[in-house]
């Protein structure tokens, strides 16, 4: 499964020399939460489009690090306000080389979609957001959540349910990413948004914070990202529908518009 295919690539990264000392964060980090402030005050739907060459069982399109700057570009030129790129290469068939590309290429925030289970791995590569799943990590989130933010990284945790998304509100992260896909069976449901952040509301409410929430996956039309916008998310990340469109810059121009 994807964990033990996580875990050797860890070895690997372990048996680098070198690596395990050469911290790349902390450096020119991209703000998203500005970001997306500034996109909500225009009126715009604040947008992370992702790079992404595969779901599991079903491949999307050819990315390498060529055309995953152009298409980093053109999402870029359409507005949206952060790009995800996916760097696991098994499941997702994403690269480490992608992301460098990419980030190389624009000057938006980038979002490191990977399974991020060991510390050794913020060291692998330079991004100014990283994904880390509650359902994976359980009781290591808080623990990790320190980790990404000491070195620099701005944590985005990722939660599926009522019981992750405490355990995520326990930690420092400041931004809540709610997957609408059930990682074990791949369903897609946008009730879990809907669910999920009047808690997170009550909870800001409660403790004086503002935790900034991005809707995660299976959102298609606009009508799809002006539902989970109007329940209060913050910004939507979509990948699928964007990728699959022969028409990236078209694609992503209709969302944020
Ligand atoms: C994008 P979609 O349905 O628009 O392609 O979803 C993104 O949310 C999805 O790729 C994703 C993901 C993840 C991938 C959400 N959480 C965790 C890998 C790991």
């Amino acid at each position: 499964d994807i964990v033990s295919s996580t875990e050797k690539r860890i070895q690997i990264i372990k048996s680098m020399v070198g690596l395990a000392a050469d911290a790349k964060a902390n450096v020119n980090k991209r703000d998203i939460i500005t970001a997306i402030n500034e996109k909500k005050l225009k009126g715009k739907v604040a947008v992370i489009a992702e790079v992404k060459p595969a779901s599991p069982g079903k491949k999307l399109r050819d990315i390498n690090p060529e055309n995953a700057a152009m298409i980093a570009a053109e999402m870029e030129k359409a507005g949206a306000v952060a790009i995800s790129v996916l760097t696991e290469p098994e499941f997702f068939h994403g690269s480490i080389d992608n992301i460098i590309s990419v980030r190389n290429e624009i000057s938006l925030p980038v979002l490191r979609k990977d399974f991020i289970i060991d510390e050794i791995q913020f060291n692998e590569i330079e991004s100014d957001l990283i994904l880390l799943i509650a359902g994976i990590l359980g009781e290591k989130l808080e623990e990790m959540v320190d980790m990404a933010i000491s070195k620099g990284f701005e944590p985005l945790v990722e939660v599926h349910n009522e019981n992750e998304l405490k355990n995520a509100l326990e930690t420092k992260t400041r931004i809540i990413g709610i997957n609408n896909r059930n990682l074990n069976n791949l369903e897609i449901d946008l009730a879990t948004t809907l669910q999920l952040i009047p808690l997170v509301k009550d909870f800001d409410r409660i403790n004086g914070q503002d935790h900034i929430i991005i809707s995660e996956s299976g959102m298609h039309t606009i009508d799809d990202v002006k539902m989970v916008i109007e329940a209060g998310a913050d910004a939507v990340l979509v990948g699928t529908s964007i990728i699959k469109s022969g028409e990236i810059y078209a694609k992503t121009k209709e969302l944020v518009d």
